[in-house]
This record gives structure tokens, sequence and C-alpha cells, in this order.
């Protein structure tokens, strides 16, 4: 049987533990087929556990604390091959700090060089977007300001735009000393939900919002293959009433998850794994 490694990445609050909770729920109660099913179990599961229950009881899962469960790594399997999911940082600071900082710990390092493919997390409403100058100057004046007036801010990199950081982090994972050869990319715009209204495929939002990924990705030529995947795996807004509701009302919990590739949607989380698991 041939064995996988991926590497689950995003900024903080990208969906990567919402993505977590919703797999292990899926994965341990079987209400619904997966391609992927669970392989040997980690030795501790009580953290899994309890975001599942979370997530089943519709409770929004907690941020996560930079100094706990930092490694969690989850066995899934087909019928030739296994994967090992491996997610070195659940809160997602070591990659803001790759970008911030330019470092990582060893385990990251070793993590990501023994990795096979990459999921890379971004979150559907959570994008920093760039301002140019012209709009800054428009703002400014719709203030009833004047350009020259304004105060400028020191620049930091936290407050960069989410495509810089991210262009700039799957360099770091494709390039020496962290990146190994090419790999398969796969990204999950999280909260696919949120983008109802806009009527797009996942690559056109990416596209829309993210024109600098979208042009790295185009030409980089890091990857063996990319595919872009929207992911609600939270199902609705736990804020909106209206879509608490809807989430309460549906009798099989798995049925609230949405994976959406092109223009084909399913329930089945681990269906990304097994796209990133294809030589
Ligand atoms: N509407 C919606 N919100 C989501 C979904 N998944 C995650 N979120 C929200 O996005 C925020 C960040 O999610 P989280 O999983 O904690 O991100 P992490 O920091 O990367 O682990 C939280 O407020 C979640 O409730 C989803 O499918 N739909
Ligand atoms: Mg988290």
């Amino acid at each position: 049987m041939s064995q996988n490694k991926i590497i689950l990445c995003g900024l903080p609050a990208s969906g990567k533990t919402t993505f977590i909770a919703a797999l292990w729920y899926i994965l341990s109660n079987k209400e619904i087929s997966t391609t992927l099913s669970l392989g040997s179990l980690p030795k501790s599961r009580n953290y899994l556990n309890e975001l599942s229950r979370k997530w089943s009881r519709l409770i929004q899962v907690a941020r996560t604390p930079t100094d706990e469960y930092q490694e969690i790594s989850i066995s899934l399997k087909s019928e030739t091959s296994t994967v090992t999911l491996s997610i070195p940082d659940m809160s997602g600071e070591t990659w803001r700090s790759l970008w911030s900082n330019r470092s990582c710990p060893e385990h990251v390092a070793e993590w990501t060089q023994n990795s096979s493919g990459i999921l890379l997390f971004l979150h559907s409403d959570k994008i920093t977007p760039p301002v140019d100058i012209v709009s800054s100057n428009a703002m400014v004046r719709a203030m009833g300001g004047e350009p020259e007036d304004r105060e400028f801010v020191p620049w930091s990199p936290d407050s960069s735009p989410t495509q810089v950081i991210l262009v700039d982090l799957l360099q770091s994972l494709t390039l020496p000393p962290l990146g190994k050869g090419k790999k398969r990319l796969g990204i999950i715009i999280s909260a696919w939900d949120k983008t109802k209204d806009t009527g797009s495929t996942p690559g056109e939002y990416l596209r829309r919002n993210l024109p600098l990924l979208h042009q790295f990705l185009q030409s980089s030529d890091c990857f063996t293959e990319i595919k872009i995947y929207g992911v609600s795996a939270q199902g609705g807004d736990f804020e909106s009433e209206k879509e608490l509701q809807h989430l309460k009302d549906e009798d099989i919990p798995s049925k609230r998850i949405l994976v959406v590739d092109g223009t084909d949607s399913n329930h089945d989380l681990t269906l990304p794994i097994q796209w990133l698991m294809k030589k």
C-alpha cells in the first residue's frame, strides 16, 4: 500500500479547526459514505472528539490556543493507499510567522519536507484586500480630509494583504530549504456559504478577490497540479438566526457540510484529501 503525507496550513482564522471538527465527525459517525475512511486511530483522541461534539451541537469551535494542541495527525485510507493528514500548528501562528519572521520550528520544517501534498486554507470572508493610492486618497477625501494631511502608519508584516502573505507562504513551502520537489496543492476557500450571493465557482472567486495569488498559481510552476475547492464545514453562519435554525432542522448533521468543486457539490470532506493523494 502506498503511503502519502499531506500537510494542512493556513493563517489564523482560516477555517482549519472547523474543517478538522467536521472531518472527524463524518469519519467517526459514518452517516454518509466517504471516499476515504479512518485508518489507524491517533493515540490521543480527546481533543478531536471534543471538537466534533461541539461541531455536531452547533457550538462554534474555540479559537485554538497557541500553546496547546500544536500537532495533530489523522490517518485515512482508500482501497489502495493510506494518507496521513498532518496539522503541525492548528493555531496558524506558525504560518503567519513564516511570513513575518521568516522562521519556523524544526518539526514544521520536517513535516513540510516530507509531505507529498499541501492543503492551504483561506477564509472567504476574511480577506485583507490591497488598497491602492487612488482608493486611499478617495477614502481620506470621503471622510472630509486631504490626502497630504494624512498620518502615515508604519508598515507591519501582519497588516499586509492576504494574497501577498499567501504567495510568500506558498513560495516558502515549495522552495529550499522547506520545499523538496514539486507536489500537488489543494486550496480550500472556507466559509463557502458566505459567497453564495456571488454565484461564482471557487476558481472564479479566487481570481476576482485574490488576483495576485491567482496569477502566481497560473505562472509559478511550483506545483504538479492545483485544485481550488469551496468548503462550508460549518454549513452556515451561526450569527444569523435564520441560518442557525436551518442547520438545526437538518436531521443528518453530516449533510450540513458542502464541498464545492467547480459547479459540483458534495458533503464528502475527504474528497480534497483523496485528490491530493493522486500522483
Ligand atoms: N459561515 C461560516 N463560518 C465558518 C465556517 N467555517 C469556519 N467558520 C468561521 O470562521 C472562523 C474561523 O474558523 P476556525 O475554524 O476557528 O479557523 P482556524 O483559526 O483556521 O482554526 C470562526 O469564526 C468560524 O465560526 C463555515 O463553513 N461557514
Ligand atoms: Mg483554530
